[in-house]
């Protein structure tokens, strides 16, 4: 059985206590990992912070640069072994799990790529002065990441904050820790100096709590659930530090009767079942136009009974969810809809050899569900999509905006100027048209608005979230 360590200050280190992890797949012990606390995350930030002050903070941006495509290089060459991993770890279906090394893979590159590309400016000022503006890391930053996509969303925040100079402590999550320590040992072999890159694995209101509240980190990202975020942020403001916040949502996608119907329906799907609906942006609830609702509603049904779930290593179309506490949570949303008279439409099927221990959950759509309904309003964070008529535009925006969420849209139409006025108007961060998908696309900005959390991942504008501008204004005289 591998009992796997923290990794700080470049080492290796135990725990006295150590957290099982478990397979999905099968509901079997697979490994155990190190439970830390408020020391081993005071080791981590003070190894970061001598970092800071080291070769690291004296390193210039390209050779940062240089080691962030190193490491890059390094997740292609292990990528089935990361995937695998990762797949007995979260339960992802191999193809996914290869589909998120590779997204890791492309955060490292494309931050690689910015590292020389991040600048100041000269501002036009009084004569005899010259003003200039400077980006500087925060300092240290910490990663408090959840399970649903380890690799990818380590990448994600981690990569950013790198090219920036900064350090960092990375928490990731209790049930699924494995790929970030492996990563850990990649950024050690790519050359990244001795506490640039700290891992301190543990139970989030232990060891996340002792990160998220520690005097010397300088900014948190965080992504989970919105009850944690909130306490992300009040601790944050005990040292006065910015965050960013990605809290999930209830993203819709509208299906005018004018759209592709097939490429929506198809897309719709994938949007819903892929990751096992444990994805922030899934698109969970679908708006269809009157004209089009038994029509739209009769083709999804047919894509949703079509769906075969299994283990990790079998590949269908979904795997397990994480963990019997995600299961229980799914199952209760079913339960009350079927409690409500709510229509079950469709659901997928089991597929053969089922492993008994496994955590397994059947992708389900519901029909006609009222728009003030649990089931339309909450994150369920499992493969059930709930369908809802809407009459023409207005209304379609009226639903699309009502529910606590912001964090992406989906709108299905042929008419560009319906699109265009959606995308003005719908509360969301990101708006796709006529396709869906926030998870591949490194380069495009991402995040949420209102309940769904805020900062931007993702993209260029990622990299400012991690720096710090300074404005330096030198009187020297005419
Ligand atoms: O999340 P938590 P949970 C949503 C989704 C899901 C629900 C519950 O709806 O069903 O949240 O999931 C760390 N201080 N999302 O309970 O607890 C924890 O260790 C500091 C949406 O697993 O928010 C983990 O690393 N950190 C989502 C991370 O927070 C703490 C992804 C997320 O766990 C902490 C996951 C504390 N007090 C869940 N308590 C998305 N937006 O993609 C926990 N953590």
């Amino acid at each position: 059985m591998n009992v796997h360590q923290h990794y700080i200050a470049g080492r290796w280190v135990d725990s006295a206590k150590t957290l099982d992890v478990i397979n999905p797949s099968d509901g079997t012990k697979i490994a155990e990992i190190a439970c830390g606390g408020a020391s081993e995350i005071d080791a981590a930030v003070a190894a970061a912070q001598a970092a800071r002050k080291g070769p690291w903070g004296k390193m210039d941006a390209v050779s940062r640069g240089r080691l962030l495509f190193k490491l890059a290089d390094l997740i292609r060459r292990d990528a089935e072994n990361l995937a695998k991993l990762e797949s007995d770890d979260v339960g992802k279906p191999m193809t996914v799990a290869l589909s998120d090394v590779a997204v890791c893979a492309r955060y490292f590159e494309y931050y690689g790529a910015a590292a020389d590309k991040v600048h100041g400016e000269t501002i036009p000022f009084q004569s005899g002065f010259t003003v200039m503006t400077f980006y500087e890391p925060h300092g240290v930053t910490a990663h408090i990441v959840p399970w649903n996509y380890p690799l990818q969303m380590t990448g994600r925040s981690v990569a950013p904050s790198l090219v920036m100079g900064n350090a960092i402590v990375l928490k990731p999550a209790e049930d699924t820790s494995l790929s970030a320590l492996a990563l850990a040992k990649l950024a050690e072999e790519a050359g990244f100096p001795p506490g640039v890159f700290n891992v301190v694995t543990g139970l989030g209101e232990e060891a996340g709590a002792a990160l998220s509240v520690h005097p010397g980190i300088g900014h948190i990202s965080f992504t989970g659930s919105r009850e944690v975020g909130r306490l992300i942020q009040i601790a944050a403001a005990r040292n006065t530090i910015p965050v960013t916040l990605e809290l999930g949502g209830k993203s819709p996608q509208i299906v005018f009767s004018d759209a592709p119907l097939e490429e929506a329906g198809a897309t719709i799907v994938r949007g819903i079942v892929h990751n096992s609906g444990q994805t922030c942006s899934a698109g969970s609830r679908v708006l269809i136009q009157d004209d089009i609702y038994e029509k739209f509603t009769n083709q999804l049904a047919k894509r949703f009974k079509a769906l075969r779930v299994g283990s990790a290593s079998q590949d269908l179309d979904l795997g397990p969810v994480v963990n019997a506490a995600q299961r229980t949570r799914i199952e209760g949303y079913l339960d009350s809809a079927r409690r409500d008279g709510l229509q079950i439409l469709a659901e997928g099927s089991f597929g053969t050899n089922l492993p008994s221990g496994g955590y397994y959950v059947k992708p389900t759509l519901i029909g006609e569900v009222p728009a003030e309904h649990a089931l339309a309003q909450e994150e369920i964070f499992g493969p059930v999509l709930v369908a809802l008529r809407f009459r023409d535009e207005e209304d379609a925006l009226r639903i699309a905006n009502g529910t606590p969420y912001g964090l992406v849209a989906g709108v299905w139409t042929s008419d560009l100027g319906r699109s265009m006025r959606l995308s003005r108007n719908i509360e969301a961060g990101q708006v796709f048209v006529n396709n869906y998908g926030a998870g591949g696309g490194v380069e495009l900005p991402f995040g949420g608005v209102r309940g769904s959390g805020f900062g931007r991942e993702k993209g260029f504008e990622a990299l400012y979230g991690f720096g710090v501008l300074k404005t330096v204004t030198i009187h020297h005289g005419l």
